[in-house]
C-alpha cells in the first residue's frame, strides 16, 4: 500500500502555497499544488493581511490536494511569517482582518513600553530583540486604539499560522518558535512572561496556550473532512515560524556556518545552543528566537526583496513591468553600484513610492541619484543587491565577533538562491563560500517535523529526528 501524502501550507508575504509531499515508489516528491499571491492591504489608514482571501485560497488549494493524493492525506502543518496575529470574537471567528507589522502604529506603542521596561532589559529577560514589529507592541497599540476602533483588547488572538491550524482542528495555541518573536515568553522558562504581561497591562488570559513544536492538535474538520483523502488526516503545529522551519529544512550541521535565509526578509545568522543576550548582541540587533526542537536561532533581520519587490509594483502601476530574472540579468550587467543604501534604513521598510524612497537615501548618504525612468531598473536592482550584499557581510562579521570564531560558510536558502548575481556578491563581499539549499526550505521543515512528530506518536520530536527527515526529503528536489 502507498504510504500517506501530506500537506504543507507556508504562508508568504508575497505568496501563500500549498504543497503535496507524496512517496512515489517509496521516494518523496514535493509538489507546489497552489500559490496565493499575497500582500498587505490598505483599509481605511491601515495595513492590513487579507486573511479572507488567503482562507478561500488554502480551501482550493487542499481541495486540489485531496484531488492529487488518493492514497489519502496523514497530516497538514503550517507555518508562516511571525508577529501577526488575529483577534477572535466569541463565536470563535475573525475580529476583524489583521495588522500588518508594517503598519505604522506601533512607533508610539513601542515608544509607551520602552519607558516601562528598557530595550536592553526586555531583551534580557526574552532574548527576543525588540524590533518595533513584535506582537508585544501590536498589541499595546491595539489597547492605545481602544474604544476608538473597537478593539477589545481582552479578546483571544492567535497568531496567524496558528489561526490556520485553528481553522483546520478547531484548537487555538500557541507554537513554540512563533511565540518566542511576540517578545512574551520568558527565555529562562521558555513560557508566557505573565509578570511582563502584568507590568505592560496586557491580559495574559488572551494568549493561547503554548506548545512544543511537532504538537498533534487533533482530526481536520469541517466540510474537507468530508473529502475521501481527509477521511485520516490529523492537523500538526510543525515550526509555525517560517524562518525556525526553513532552518528545520537544513539537513547539514549548522555548528560552523551561518545561514541566510531569504525573502522578503534576510535572517542572517547561527543555531547556537545557549541565547547570547550581551550587550554586543544587542547593540548589533541579534535576536534568539526558538528553533525547532531545540536550541536557538540567533539572527538579525534584514530588510530584503521588499525592496525591490516594492520598487517593480511600483514600475509596473507605471508600464514597465519586469520579472525578476530579466531584472537580475540586466542587474549583472551594469558595470557598478549608484552608492550603497542603508538597508536598515527606516524609510524602507515602508510600502508604496520605492524607487522615490531609494533616491532620498542615495541623496542622504551622498550618492547620486538614479533617474526613475525606463531603463534604469537594473541599475537600481544592481544597488538594492550591492547594498544588501554589503550588509550580510557586516551580520556575519559580527557574527564571528560575537562567537569568538571564524564561520567556515554560509548556507543559503529561500529566494535568493535563484539569484546568481546577489550569491557571487555576497561570496565576495563576506569572503565566505556559499552553499545553496532549498528555495521552499520552509516547506521541506515543514514537512520533515510532520514526520518526525508522526514517527514520535505523542514523545517530543528531536532535532536529529527532524534532520533525518530533512535529508531524506531533500536529497529528491534536485
Ligand atoms: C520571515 C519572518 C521573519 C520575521 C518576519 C516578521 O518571513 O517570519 O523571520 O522576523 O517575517
Amino acid at each position: 500500500m502507498q504510504e500517506a501524502a501530506r500537506v504543507a501550507i507556508d504562508l508568504g508575504a508575497e505568496s501563500c502555497r500549498v504543497s503535496l509531499l507524496r512517496w512515489i515508489n517509496g521516494e518523496p516528491s514535493i509538489e507546489v499544488i497552489h500559490r496565493i499571491p499575497n500582500g498587505p492591504v490598505r483599509h481605511d489608514n491601515s495595513l492590513c493581511w487579507p486573511l479572507t482571501q488567503i482562507l478561500a485560497g488554502l480551501e482550493e488549494g487542499l481541495r486540489k490536494a485531496a484531488a492529487a493524493a488518493p492514497e489519502g492525506i496523514a497530516s497538514i502543518g503550517v507555518d508562516g511569517w511571525s508577529v501577526d496575529y488575529v483577534r477572535l470574537a466569541p463565536d470563535g471567528k475573525m475580529l476583524r482582518e489583521p495588522f500588518c507589522y508594517r503598519d505604522e502604529r506601533t512607533a508610539a506603542s513601542k515608544e509607551a513600553a520602552d519607558r516601562i521596561i528598557s530595550p536592553f532589559d526586555l531583551y534580557q529577560r526574552t532574548g527576543t530583540f525588540p524590533l518595533k514589529i513584535n506582537s508585544v507592541y501590536q498589541l499595546l497599540a491595539d489597547a492605545a486604539l481602544g474604544i476608538e476602533s473597537e478593539i477589545d483588547t481582552r479578546a483571544p488572538w492567535v497568531m496567524l499560522p496558528e489561526f490556520v491550524l485553528y481553522w483546520l482542528s478547531g484548537r487555538r495555541v500557541a507554537e513554540y518558535t512563533n511565540a518566542t518573536h511576540t517578545g512574551l515568553v520568558n527565555l529562562k522558562t521558555g513560557e508566557w512572561d505573565a509578570e511582563l504581561f502584568n507590568l505592560l497591562g496586557l491580559p495574559v488570559e488572551a494568549a493561547p496556550p503554548l506548545v512544543a513544536t511537532g504538537t498533534v492538535l487533533g482530526s481536520l474538520i469541517g466540510p474537507l473532512a468530508q473529502l475521501d483523502a481527509f477521511r485520516a488526516t490529523q492537523i500538526i503545529a510543525p515550526a509555525t515560524h517560517d524562518t525556525a522551519s526553513a532552518i528545520a529544512g537544513i539537513p547539514a550541521d549548522l555548528s560552523a556556518c551561518a545561514y541566510i535565509s531569504s525573502g522578503t526578509w534576510s535572517l542572517v545568522g547561527t543555531v547556537a545552543q545557549i541565547p547570547v543576550t550581551t550587550k554586543h548582541a544587542f547593540d548589533a540587533g541579534y535576536t534568539n528566537v526558538g528553533a525547532a526542537a531545540g536550541g536557538y536561532l540567533f539572527h538579525s533581520l534584514i530588510n530584503s526583496m521588499w525592496v525591490l519587490k516594492q520598487s517593480m509594483s511600483a514600475w509596473a502601476a507605471d508600464g514597465r513591468v519586469w520579472s525578476i530574472e530579466n531584472l537580475v540579468q540586466k542587474a549583472a550587467e551594469c558595470n557598478a553600484a549608484t552608492g550603497v543604501l542603508d538597508m536598515d534604513a527606516e524609510t524602507l521598510m515602508l510600502d508604496t513610492e520605492m524607487p522615490r524612497r531609494i533616491n532620498n537615501e542615495l541623496a542622504r548618504l551622498g550618492f547620486d541619484a538614479i533617474p526613475d525612468v525606463a531603463g534604469n531598473e537594473p541599475l537600481f536592482g544592481r544597488t538594492i543587491f550591492e547594498s544588501l550584499a554589503l550588509r550580510y557581510a557586516s551580520a556575519t562579521a559580527n557574527l564571528e565577533k560575537m562567537l569568538g570564531r571564524k564561520l567556515e560558510r554560509i548556507h543559503m536558502i529561500g529566494g535568493a538562491t535563484r539569484n546568481k548575481l546577489l550569491v557571487e556578491l555576497t561570496e565576495q563581499r563576506t569572503g565566505l563560500p556559499v552553499e545553496i539549499g532549498e528555495t521552499e526550505s520552509s516547506t521541506v521543515g515543514n514537512l520533515a517535523v510532520q514526520l518526525a512528530a508522526s514517527a514520535a506518536a505523542g514523545d517530543r520530536v528531536t532535532p536529529a529526528a527532524v534532520r533525518q527527515w530533512a535529508a531524506r526529503l531533500c536529497r529528491k528536489q534536485g
